[in-house]
């Protein structure tokens, strides 16, 4: 396999898709060297088949908004790959949805699930629907007028969708009571993320955050480093960054900047649990402005208009919103700033070249697929007990989300330790993903 070639082709056929083709291109030169280790997998022409999803579906979505005028938007569900199990990945809902954002998270999503350790193969989906400035009423009806095309497609044993940006535990709710009207049936297991007395886990809406912040103890416990009393600067105020704020004050971090599309809030003293809880109506408001944390508290935190989080002062940077949301500028300026770790919590929240950035200045960094993974992981306990008809404790869930995640961390640490002894996390994350999924397509036959 040369990646040169594969990726020619696949620009010939997708040029357009930029975020499809960087997050192929990743995986590609990563794996590359182990791959031409394995004459089978290029017989197989595993990597040809690997990179196209199994196939996608799109569907019109019309709806009536708060004024009776008619809406209408685009929905998708991407299947990319089922080798190690059921289609699973969440839906995203926001304007700039595009088939090529849902085919960059379909690839990504089936390395995360495959390093999970749980049977799960990789889907995505969702709308270019912007939530932004909508009424509870308006997003009902949207997520009725969404699962009345998407319910025919999906299963506990075939995909099993969730949430992603713009989709939480509200819209899940919907979602899920329009599914049963049309199927007909009490299928918990059809969707994760469900509410705590309907058939969804415990921990499920902490669960990324909680993740990534038992991902990043266990990197900077393997470099020798102590989470407490650091610096932290996040990105983003939805469900992700609620977790992971949650998690590192827990673990005696100080939050000092959360941001948002219009600007950066920063919190000299550390974020506190009162803000903490605040992000959840920030986000319930549909209003998408970071500035409401500091209108809200202006004693703690000072809004800075156009600003991203990654310009205050930290020791840790977390991008929890975006893909591509640290950009090489971004990162020189973290360098710059002191900054030695940053973990992504969002899917490929770094761009390529912020990613060489803080791999040649030799800094802690780890991928999103990686450091992200405790959310779908969960939604994976989430299947289970609904395929078993109980409900674990807090604990419980808790155990095996940590579990997982040390686990994940040291098959990262197994394929991603170099030469000179420093840990390249993408590397690792990308190969420890890809050989389990290439070896289930082998096994599986030509298909
Ligand atoms: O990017 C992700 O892993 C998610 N949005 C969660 C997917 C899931 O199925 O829980």
């Amino acid at each position: 396999m040369k990646v040169a070639e594969i990726m020619a082709n696949l620009e010939q056929k997708h040029g357009h898709e930029v975020e499809y083709l960087q997050a192929v291109r990743e995986v590609l030169e990563s794996i590359e060297e182990t791959y031409n280790q394995h004459p089978e997998f290029e017989k197989a022409k595993i990597v040809e088949r690997m990179v196209e999803p199994d196939r996608i579906f799109t569907f019109r979505v019309t709806w009536v908004d708060d004024k009776g005028e008619v809406q209408t938007n685009l929905g998708y569900r991407v299947q990319f790959n089922s080798a190690i199990g059921p289609y699973k990945g969440g839906l995203r809902f926001h304007k700039a949805v595009t088939p090529s954002m849902l085919k960059f998270l379909g690839f990504e999503q089936t390395f995360k699930n495959a390093l999970t350790t749980l049977p799960m193969g990789g889907g995505k989906g969702g709308s270019d629907f912007d939530p932004v400035g909508k009424s509870n009423a308006e997003i009902m009806r949207f997520c009725q007028a969404f699962m009345y095309e998407l319910w025919q497609v999906i299963g506990p044993d075939q995909d099993i969708p969730a949430g992603d940006v713009g989709v939480g535990g509200r819209e899940i709710g919907y979602m899920y009571g329009m599914y049963k009207k049309l199927a007909r049936e009490y299928n918990t297991g059809v969707l994760t993320g469900k509410g705590a007395t309907w058939g969804g886990s415990i921990l499920r809406p902490e669960a990324t955050g909680f993740g990534a912040l038992y991902f990043t103890q266990h990197l900077l416990h393997k470099a020798g480093k102590d989470i407490k009393g650091t610096k932290v600067a996040l990105s983003g105020f939805g469900n992700v960054a609620w977790g992971a704020a949650t998690k590192a004050v827990e673990l005696g971090a100080k939050v000092v900047a959360i941001s948002g599309p219009d600007g950066v809030c920063h919190i000299p003293n550390g974020i506190d649990t009162e803000m903490i809880n605040y992000m959840l109506d920030m986000r319930a408001s549909n209003r998408n402005k970071v500035e409401d944390m500091a209108t809200k508290f202006p004693q703690k935190a000072q809004f800075t208009a156009g600003k991203k989080a990654w310009s205050v002062k930290c020791d840790i940077a977390l991008p929890c919103a975006f893909q591509n949301e640290l950009n090489c500028d971004d990162a020189k300026e973290l360098i710059a700033n002191g900054t030695w770790c940053c973990c992504e919590v969002s899917n490929m929240g770094c761009t390529p070249e912020a990613i060489h950035a803080f791999q040649s200045a030799k800094l802690l960094f780890a991928p999103g697929k990686a450091v992200n993974a405790g959310g779908v992981a969960t939604s994976g306990l989430e299947m289970t007990q609904n395929a078993t008809h109980i409900s674990w404790s807090a604990k419980e869930v808790d155990e095996k989300l940590h579990f997982i995640m040390q686990s994940i961390h040291e098959a990262c640490v197994k394929f991603g330790t170099q030469k000179d002894g420093y840990i390249d996390y993408v590397k690792g994350a990308n190969i420890a993903g890809f050989m389990k999924v290439a070896q289930a397509m082998l096994e599986q036959g030509i298909i």
